[in-house]
């Protein structure tokens, strides 16, 4: 190498350090950021990679650095990112089984709460200012237990069905298994090096989770022993994928993924009878004309004529309402996929890019008095609510809210629904409120100008909602879900978003699953 190519080379290295690595990881294998490699990068052409880093990228912490580096530079950063290292580091078997932490041995810790409070209306808050999380007592509205996390959480912690015991997943490819009964860590594993969440299943034998790197769905059992790992890749093995997302669907006693880079939708059976089917069989324990599964905890493939990058399922749990984020000004950007047929059903009009993960649901009576289910999903691009109906896939109405959200909720016991405009630099401070009867907003809440205000979770019987002042010293300000008063303020470090056990695990239709 020439003395120019290499002063070149260790500038663009200094830059990497100096802007890249907090986030993706000085190794460029992912951090809070995804990984920055050619394999994870393929559905991103240079010059888009090049806007990316000179504006930053809508819908994540992603910040613009055209200000601070040239094009020249911008450029070279691109092309490290594009570069492949070699070698691509391992984390299979030998490595997760390896990184494997107990603290308490299964069945050594008491089999009933520790505590008063009710367990049933306990809220997990992930506190990403320090890297905490807070226990709360739900009737109390005060902090029973507090403890470090691991590095940057991200998505639902995920509850067994008794609310026992919780999951969490952070960036970097960690579980950790929590206790609530006895505010204990109990145990940990590294599934893999860049992750994107986790789904624990119906029976609370399995935990999944979702890699971008090793291309992997990790399949662990509820003491997170390695199960299975299952290889993502499309069903010739030539292009592997990145899992965007996992979800457990009970009713159907499967975990289903979406595929970043490949157009298929995976179900993965942990039915214990799933073996005694014969592939291509309908099976009797849940009839389906056409269904068939492929044995226990292996994949079975839908081809899709998109990707799937972000979904929400149906109350059935035999639907997914789905989106891509390839293009977000295309006005047709969604899909309905029936995980029985196989295929996509019906197409969604949903312009910009719709963030359905974050959708919720209610029953809706039109003019005509007749009732409907209708979902709702914020939108990451643009200041907009879409609410849909079920049955017709047809959208019933656009809200213009502020700017673009990231999140909604309600609960069964309230007429509202709640959501943020935190993609907004202008009223990332301002939550709004819907009716959902009318579906205009009714109301507009605006605590601390200037200070991001969004994600909130009701307690169990509804009456109150928690909401995050999501600042390094921020604070869960708690409202009346009915009169919008403030009632109470927590200070928190950066609560992120926070989870109530009875919410969760009878699934209400007012949050995320
Ligand atoms: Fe998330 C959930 C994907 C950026 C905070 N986010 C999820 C889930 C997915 C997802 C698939 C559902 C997981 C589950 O329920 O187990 N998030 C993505 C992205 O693709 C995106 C846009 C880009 C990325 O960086 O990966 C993204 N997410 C963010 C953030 O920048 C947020 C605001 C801050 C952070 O901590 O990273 C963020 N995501 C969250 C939160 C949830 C979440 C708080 C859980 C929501 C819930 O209430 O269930």
């Amino acid at each position: 190498m020439a003395m120019a190519q290499l002063a070149e080379a260790s500038d663009t290295h200094a830059n990497f350090q100096q802007h890249c690595a907090a986030c993706h990881g000085a190794d460029r294998l992912g951090g809070i950021g995804p990984a920055l490699l050619p394999d994870n990068l393929a559905r991103l052409r240079k010059p888009e990679a090049e806007k990316v880093i000179r504006e930053g990228r809508p819908a994540t912490q992603m910040p613009a650095f055209g200000g601070k580096l040239s094009a020249e530079e911008v450029k070279a950063l691109v092309d490290y990112a594009y570069t492949p290292i070699k070698p691509m580091p391992v984390w299979g078997e030998k490595e997760i089984s390896a990184s494997r932490i107990v603290s308490y041995a299964p069945g050594s810790l008491p089999d009933k709460p520790q505590f008063s409070a009710d367990p049933m209306n306990l809220f997990v808050v992930v506190e990403s200012g320090d890297h905490h999380v807070s226990i709360l007592d739900g009737d109390k509205l005060a902090p029973i237990h507090r403890f470090q996390s691991r590095f940057a959480l991200h998505g639902g912690p995920k509850f067994t069905p008794d609310g026992r015991y919780v999951f969490f997943a952070s960036r970097d490819g960690w579980i950790t298994k929590f206790d609530m009964w006895n505010l204990k860590v109990i145990a940990e594993v590294r599934a893999g090096i860049n992750t994107r969440n986790a789904a624990v299943s119906g029976d609370g034998k399995w935990v999944a989770v979702a890699n971008y790197l090793p291309h992997s769905l990790v399949i662990l059992d509820a003491d997170l022993n390695l199960a299975k790992i299952l290889p993502v890749s499309d069903k010739d093995g030539k292009t592997s994928s990145r899992v965007s997302a996992v979800y457990d669907a009970s009713p159907r006693q499967s975990f289903v993924a979406a595929l970043k880079d490949v157009k298929e939708v995976w179900e993965v059976s942990y039915n214990p009878k799933a073996d005694e089917i014969p592939t291509g069989m309908i099976h009797d324990f849940k009839y389906r004309e056409g269904a068939f599964i492929p044995g226990f905890l292996n994949p079975r493939r839908s081809q899709l004529d998109d990707y799937l990058d972000d979904f929400y399922f149906t109350q059935g749990y035999d639907e997914v309402m789905g989106a891509s984020r390839n293009d977000a000004k295309s006005a047709v950007s969604g899909q309905v996929v029936n995980l029985d047929a196989r295929k996509k059903i019906a197409n969604l009009e949903l312009p910009g890019m719709p963030h359905l993960g974050s959708g919720i649901s209610w029953k809706w009576k039109d003019k005509a008095g007749q009732e409907r289910t209708v979902m709702a999903t914020p939108n990451l691009n643009e200041g907009l609510i879409s609410i849909i109906d079920m049955k017709t896939w047809q959208t019933i109405k656009q809200i213009k809210t502020r700017g673009p959200g990231f999140f909604m909720r309600s609960h069964e016991n309230s007429r509202y629904a709640w959501t943020d405009s935190m993609m907004s630099k202008e009223f990332k401070d301002t939550m709004q409120i819907i009716d959902k009867e009318t579906l205009e907003i009714v109301a507009e809440l605006k605590p601390e100008p200037g200070k991001t205000f969004a994600h909130v979770e009701f307690t169990k019987d509804g009456k109150y909602v928690l909401a995050s002042l999501w600042e390094d010293n921020g604070a869960l300000i708690i409202y009346d879900a009915a009169t919008l008063q403030e009632v109470k303020r927590l200070p928190m470090r950066k609560p992120v978003g926070k989870y109530n056990v009875w919410n969760k695990i009878t699934k209400s239709e007012g949050t995320s699953h």
